[in-house]
């Protein structure tokens, strides 16, 4: 992931606080210090960095552990809130408020904004609105075919105009028929920000259409430059809101997150991949929590919410919470986890598993094999389905007969299952209240895995 290093580097800064004896101002100054190194190498905007950093000193000289935390928990904690806050502090959602509601994506050259349009189509489609796309891209040839099979795929009305050069144009053309949907996306040429031809037009283009968020895209290989190419942007057409793409790389990444602070506008999606379902929303708790290790259980539960239908999802907790679990529930899992995407990307979001490291093979399971192991599940009996630990070989041999799915195949069923009834029983025994304050105490003062 982009900022894996910097993450890295800000666990070990942390881990010094853990070991250190005394919280002095040597410790403070070395924190800082540190700190300052980890987010420069990050390609952070070095202005931004020193205010940063001058606050975190500042507060963690000045105020007092309140009662409840040890000195060292209070200075982990002032990392954590000066960190969020300089990302954003709370989620900038996009709230949709008139009809329609049109959202311009503007950027450099390949940053990513035509496939954005995908990503953005298909989450604003999940949510029960009607969207188009509007292709005002004149300069790039393939840019008007590539936006009409991007909304292809996800079966989203696109509107197009090979032959014509003047994006004004187009959209008067299509402006009427754009009135009954809910959600406009409008793809935009890349430009050079220094470049004065291209500035005007997406000034002009801005003016007439008066979207009601500009997105600019912004890729996380960008670097330093990003501050200038966002204030030229920013300045000739306002942006509402920040899409760092890219962000799956290996890029620092850190340019992309404060493209935020000279447009004066929040970061709202990552961009985490070249697929539809690649976009995250942006959550600068849970943003900071990952790159600090104590997991993402709000990203998470977003992303299950999405997965699982919540009466389904409600359901299976309160069993899980009593220690059942049966072959379905597993089968129910594995799908849902194909939806929310590779389980390593899950794992990551998880307090405390984000250290460990699993084997690849134990994260993926392919699909082939789950709709081989749905048949097997076919010709099973109900008693079989809920409990499996009663499949003996001569069962075995009668599902893989009923279903003309390997023994083998069962067998590494039966063996998932084991796997997956030893995780819930964790669960067990714990009520609904301590889970609760588990929660709790992710979200709340410290982040966990700080043992201290
Ligand atoms: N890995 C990764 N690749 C991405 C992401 N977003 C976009 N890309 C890739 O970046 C390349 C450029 O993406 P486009 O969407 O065409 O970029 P654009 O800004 O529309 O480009 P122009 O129209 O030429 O200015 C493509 O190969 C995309 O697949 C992302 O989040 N992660
Ligand atoms: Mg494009």
């Amino acid at each position: 992931m982009v900022l894996e290093k910097l993450g890295d580097s800000l666990k070990e800064t942390l881990k010094k606080i853990a070991k250190s004896v005394f919280v002095d101002e040597k410790l403070i100054n070395e924190l800082v210090k540190d700190i300052q190194r980890a987010l420069l190498q990050a390609d952070v905007n070095v202005k931004l960095v020193f205010e940063l950093t001058q606050e975190i000193k500042n507060r963690a000289l000045k105020e007092e552990a309140p009662s409840g935390l040890t000195k060292k928990e209070h200075l982990v904690n002032i990392v954590y809130e000066e960190l969020v806050k300089f990302l954003g502090e709370k989620p900038a959602e996009i709230k949709i408020t008139k009809k329609p509601f049109k959202i311009m994506m503007v950027g450099l050259f390949g940053s990513g904004k035509t496939t954005t349009i995908g990503k953005l189509a298909k989450y604003f489609t999940k949510k029960g609105h009607k969207v188009a796309a509007l292709g005002l891209d004149v300069h790039r040839p393939a840019a008007p075919e590539q936006l009409a099979q991007i909304s292809k795929q996800i079966n989203v009305p696109c509107f197009i105009e090979k032959a014509e050069k003047d994006p004004v144009k187009i959209y008067k053309k299509y402006e009427s028929a754009l009135q009954k949907f809910d959600v406009v996306i409008i793809d935009t040429a890349g430009r050079d920000a220094l470049s004065g031809e291209l500035i005007k037009e997406i000034r002009d283009v801005y003016n007439l259409i008066k979207p009601d968020e500009n997105l600019l895209v912004i890729s996380a290989d960008i670097g330093q430059a990003a501050q200038k190419q966002a204030q030229v942007f920013h300045d000739n057409a306002a942006i509402t809101g920040v899409v760092a793409t890219k962000m799956d790389g290996t890029a620092k990444g850190g340019g992309a997150l404060t493209a935020c602070a000279a447009t004066k506008s929040p970061i709202k999606f990552l961009g985490v991949g070249e697929k539809v379902d690649d976009l995250e929303t942006f959550n600068p708790p849970g943003f900071v929590g990952r790159l600090l290790g104590m997991g993402d259980i709000q990203a998470l539960l977003e992303k299950a919410k999405e997965a699982i239908p919540e009466e389904k999802a409600e359901d299976l907790s309160k069993r899980l919470l009593k220690g059942e679990f049966t072959l379905i529930d597993l089968f129910d899992q594995m799908e849902a986890m194909k939806k929310m995407g590779s389980l390593g990307k899950i794992m990551e979001m998880i307090p405390g598993f984000s250290q460990i490291k699993l084997p690849k093979e134990l994260l993926q399971v392919q699909e082939s094999k789950l709709k081989k192991w749905k048949h097997a599940m076919l010709s099973m009996t109900k008693q079989e389905l809920e409990d499996p630990t009663i499949l003996n070989t001569s069962r075995i041999d009668r599902i893989s007969k009923g279903s003309g799915v390997s023994a083998k195949d069962i067998r590494e069923l039966i063996k998932q299952y084991r796997v997956g009834k030893k995780m819930v029983k964790m669960f067990k025994g714990k009520s609904p209240k301590s889970m609760q304050q588990m929660m709790k105490k992710f979200k709340g003062k410290l982040p966990p895995g700080f043992s201290m």
